[in-house]
Parts: structure tokens; sequence; C-alpha cells
């Protein structure tokens, strides 16, 4: 193995590199981990460490690392046409094929796909493709946009103004005009003791007061994950999708789902539309889209959008320089073609899903988990300093900080939201790489039980 020096390499970055989503003078006391390789679901730093990683990167690399197809057809993508763009009815072979493959596996209203670089980029476009429609329909009043409390859509302006968190708004101006958020369907904190369905109900229910409230006939969109991913893998009671699906009939409210992080297998189906029987008339995707080969996104748009914008005669304003990149293309076509071909959703679900759930739900008895949630390869531990009143040790996420620490020490990479400890492997996690995660977490909770209990 190749060697570092890695005090060099953290001098380096302090000094010339701005770090996205990162306290910087902590980063620069206790220095950054630098990740040098990979392979499968283990990553590898500076200092030859080896961590499993139970976050899929940043949860993406779906088909695992070290998927050397995708790094050949870069590369011929790259000899053969490094860039073009599909500005001006323009096109090249890889986002022709990638667009079709996605026509084949999102769910059967969607035929069209949008590419851009990101999740964020793409909502971006859902703002101003919802718009649109209804500007095309002759309701331009239609601007307002819901999206829920705590949500994650993104870093830029929209995305974060989309996403329903405070912190995130507070740096830059947010939220835009015409945002709204409504509650998050998280069943564990709720204090009115209801059944897990009829919170789900009560839940999606806050999204109807608000259609009301705002009117009607002022409302273009709801925008959703089909989990809630970064605020704290928020699996919702099986009432709620059915309930806000109807709302959104209801009121002819277009229905987004975002499935940057849901998508591409997560849930045990290719998307979490799938997984809870979601009719929505738009998709967010990136992330899994190319298993974080190559930054890309896209938004899927289902005929009933489409049809309209194919009837206008203007220009749809809008673009990137890289939407349609075909070397970014080119990976995401071969990444998605070994997902299907290999079956590496099925196999993930029929042989390891299960018993990722039943392995992890023993960490429940641990005297610091409150509740521990999950669904497909998505699962969260809610760390509590009084299992009965579920109350936490504080409200600055210190429990957690301390778990995902010992986690690290351990060389288990797990993410940390608030007081919940998330876990989202890459989909081609076997069992005995299930054991060796539960293991390293159940260690780890030992460990920040103690020094949290100062004993
Ligand atoms: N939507 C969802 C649901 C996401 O999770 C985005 C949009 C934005 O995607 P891009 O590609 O622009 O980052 C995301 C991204 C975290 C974390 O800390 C989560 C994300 C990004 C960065 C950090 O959990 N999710």
């Amino acid at each position: 193995m190749e060697s570092y020096n890695t005090a060099e390499l953290q001098a380096t970055d302090a000094k010339h590199h701005f770090h996205p989503f990162t306290n910087h003078p902590e980063m620069h006391r206790k220095g950054t981990r630098i990740i040098t390789g990979a392979e499968g679901v283990y990553i590898y730093d500076s200092d030859g460490n080896k961590y499993l990683d139970g976050m899929a990167g940043l949860w993406c690399v779906n088909i695992g690392y070290g998927r050397t197809e995708l790094a050949e057809v870069a590369k011929a993508q790259m000899e053969q046409l490094p860039y073009y763009n599909s500005f001006f009815q323009s096109a090249q072979l890889p986002a022709i094929e990638l667009a079709e493959l996605l026509a084949e596996v999102t769910p059967p209203q969607f035929n069209r796909a949008f590419f851009g670089c990101s999740g964020s980029d793409g909502n971006d476009t859902v703002i101003r493709l919802v718009r649109y429609y209804w500007e095309l329909n002759g309701q331009p009043d239609r601007n307002v946009i819901i999206s829920r409390e705590n949500a994650y859509h993104g870093s830029t302006m929209a995305g974060a103004s989309l996403g329903g968190m405070q912190g995130m708004h507070a740096v830059g101006g947010m939220p835009i005009p015409n945002i709204e958020h409504v509650d998050q369907p998280f069943h564990y904190r709720d204090e009115n003791n209801l059944s897990a369905d009829e919170f789900g109900i009560k839940a999606a229910q806050s999204l109807e007061e608000r259609i009301l409230k705002v009117g009607a006939d002022r409302i273009a969109a709801f925008i959703a994950e089909p989990i809630q991913g970064a605020g704290g893998v928020i699996v919702p009671p099986e009432s709620y999708w059915p309930e806000i699906q109807r709302i959104c009939k209801k009121y002819d409210v277009l229905l987004v789902a975002d499935e940057v992080i849901c998508g591409f297998g997560r849930t045990g189906e290719w998307f979490g539309s799938n997984t809870y029987n979601i009719e929505c008339d738009l998709m967010t995707l990136a992330k899994g889209l190319s298993s974080g080969y190559q930054p890309i996104g896209a938004v899927m748009v289902s005929d009933r959008v489409a049809s309209v914008i194919d009837q206008e005669g203007r220009e749809f304003t809008h673009g990137y320089t890289y939407s349609g990149h075909p070397v970014a293309c080119a990976v995401a076509l071969k990444n998605v073609q070994i997902m299907r071909d290999e079956k590496i959703i099925e196999n993930a679900r029929d042989n390891v899903m299960a018993y990722f759930h039943s392995q992890i739900a023993t960490l429940a008895d641990h005297p610091l988990v409150g509740e521990v949630r999950s669904k497909g390869f998505l699962g969260a531990l809610e760390l509590v300093k009084d299992k009965g009143t579920r109350a936490k040790f504080d409200d600055k996420g210190g429990a957690g900080i301390a778990c995902r620490d010992a986690a690290g020490e351990n060389r288990l990479i797990m993410r940390a939201v608030g007081d919940s400890m998330i876990m989202c492997p890459p989909l081609i996690i076997n069992r005995a790489e299930v054991d060796e995660m539960v293991e390293k977490i159940g260690l780890s909770l030992d460990q920040a039980n103690a020094a949290l209990r100062g004993h």
C-alpha cells in the first residue's frame, strides 16, 4: 500500500481547502481524515486504517466501491467525446441511452429525464418546472411549494429553501419566497401518545391544513422524500403516504418525490415511490444514479407535465453547461445497467435487508437506544438519556457526536443527525459485514454510554 504523509496533507488541506458542512476551527484542531482508497464496503485512510463504510460515502455508493467497469466506460467516453452540450437541440449518445434506461426503471408515468449535476440543482429545476407548468396551464398564481420541517433538499438557494433546516436558512437569507413547511412524520418525538397510524394521518393532514390556509389555487406542488434521510431517517407510518396522496389529488397539487437518497434500491425497491406506492409527478434523482462515481442528477418528468411543455412554443429557459454530460451519463448508464443485470436490489432485498433489520433491532435493548428504525438499507438508532421519558442528554446532539466518534475509533463510519445514529451501507453489503457493523455499533454505544454517564 502506498504511504502518505498525513500530517503534511492535513496542513495543506487546512491552509487551502474550505470544506462543506464543517466546523472549521474544530477540524483544524483535530485534522481531517484523509481517505485514499476503497473496495467493496470498505474505505482506507492515509494511515492505512480500514473502515467499514456504513454510510455508502454520503448515502450514494449503492453498488459499492471498486467497480472498474465504471472507470473503463469513463475512459472510453472521454476518448470518444469528453464533452458536448445538450442545449439548442443537440444530444449525445450516453444521455440518450441513460434517459431511455431511466424511463425503463422508473414508474410508468415517467418517460423523460432532465439532467443536471446534483440533487440540489435538480430541486432548483423542480421549482422552475412546477411553476412553469402552472403558468402554461393558465394558473400563474399557483407558485407556492410546500415541503416539510427538517427536510433536506440540497444546499443551493432553492434546495436549502425547500429544505426545512433552520440552521441552513440562517446562512444566506432563506427561504426564498413562496415556500412553506409542514410537519414531518416523526412518531417517536410525538408527545400525544397517538398510535403510529393515527400519528401518520395527523402529520399528513398538516399538509391539508396548510393548503387550505394558503389557498388551494396558490399551491403548485408538495415535495418530500419517501423516507427522510438527512433529517434523521424518518420512516413514516404506513398511513402517511396514502393520506398525502389523497390530499394532493383532492387539491390537484403536483407531488414531487425527492428520491436522491431513496432511489436506486435504498428502500429495497428501485425507488421509495415503489415501496410506498406513491404516484408522483416529478422525481429528483442523484447519488445512487451513478453510485457517486460521477456527479450527476436528474429530474424525471411525468407524461402529465411533459405533455404541457411539449406543446408550448416558447423556449424552456433553464439548463446547465453539464446537463447530460457524456462522461457522467456513460458512468451512470453503466451503474444502472449493473444494478439491473446483476439484480443488486433484488439480492439485497431477498438476502440481506431482513437480516440487517433483525440485527440492528437487537440494539434496542441497549441503555442508550430509545428506538430503532429501519427500512431497506436505511437505519437509525435514537439515542436517549432516559428510555422511559425519551429525554435527551442535551440539545446539541452530544450523544450522537460521542457515538459517532467512538464508531470512527472502532473503524466504522456512521453519521450522527442530532442524536439519531444513521446507517446507510452500500447495497452490496453481505451478512458477515452486517455482523461486523452491528458488533462495532454495539461497542461504540457501550463506549459512548460510559463517557456520557461518566463511568
Ligand atoms: N435531496 C436529498 C433528499 C438529499 O439527501 C440532496 C437533495 C442534494 O443533493 P446534492 O447532490 O446537491 O448534495 C440531498 C443530499 C448529510 C448530507 O449530511 C446529505 C446530503 C448531502 C450532503 C450531506 O446527511 N443529501
